[in-house]
């Protein structure tokens, strides 16, 4: 069984074959100017280090035929699928839904909603369109996992504190095995992203472990 002995807080074992590479939301709208994270106030800029790292994850896990599954965070166009508190989120002109350079902020079909070129999905990976933080609330994220015999997620994607945290916490709950790559996830401040991670880790791995990505990949080779 391959194992990515440096995880913290103790080696990650994990099949193969029953194991998915879980990308979240590497949207426009979180990593560009004039999407939804810069709508925010956030320095959207502090997330691009995540690039370079998951693009060359991607090539790894494609390269051995492990399962690789993307989201998208984002609202449907007349944004019945917006709770009202997320949709006051934002200035005035700014929030979801509203007309940015990318296209209405969050709403799928923009431009802004789209994952980046850079780590665009492959024909055949499968896309899932979710309206809240977590991957599991109102999706088949649950049932495309079960399809495949997944049981072992590996995570990257941003943000750390937000859609990060709460997917792996949902997934931990449905008893799934999360690895959480530290260099391929990232957050606006770099604080929380250092404490979300030892969270995930801490009192025995709470709900998870924390590696760093060459780490895993070399662990597929
Ligand atoms: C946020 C996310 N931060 N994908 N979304 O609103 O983490």
């Amino acid at each position: 069984m391959p194992t990515v002995a440096s995880a913290h807080p103790s080696p990650y074992e994990f099949d193969p074959a029953t194991t998915a590479l879980l990308v979240i939301d590497m949207q426009r709208d979180f990593l560009e100017p004039g999407g939804f994270g810069e709508s925010l106030g956030n320095d959207v800029s502090q997330l691009r280090r995540t690039i370079g790292p998951t693009a060359a994850l991607l090539r790894a896990c494609r390269a051995v035929g492990l399962t690789v599954i993307h989201t998208r965070e984002g609202h449907s166009a007349d944004l019945s699928d917006c709770p009202p508190a997320k949709l006051a989120r934002g200035g005035p002109g700014l929030r979801i839904g509203d007309p940015g350079p990318m296209g209405r902020i969050l709403i799928r079909g923009e431009y802004g909603h789209d994952i980046i070129d850079e780590l665009a999905p492959r024909d055949g990976e499968p896309v899932v369109d979710k309206p809240g933080k977590g991957a599991f609330y109102a999706t088949d994220l649950g049932a495309m996992l079960a399809e495949r015999n997944i049981r072992s997620l590996v995570v990257a994607g941003v943000t750390t504190e937000v859609c990060v945290h709460t997917t792996v916490r949902e997934a931990n709950d449905r008893g799934y095995e999360c690895l959480v790559l530290a260099d391929c996830v990232g957050s606006y401040f770099p604080e929380f992203h250092r404490v979300a991670l030892e969270m995930v880790a801490a009192q025995g791995g709470i709900f998870g472990w924390v590696a760093e990505s060459t780490d895993f990949t070399s662990s597929l080779v």
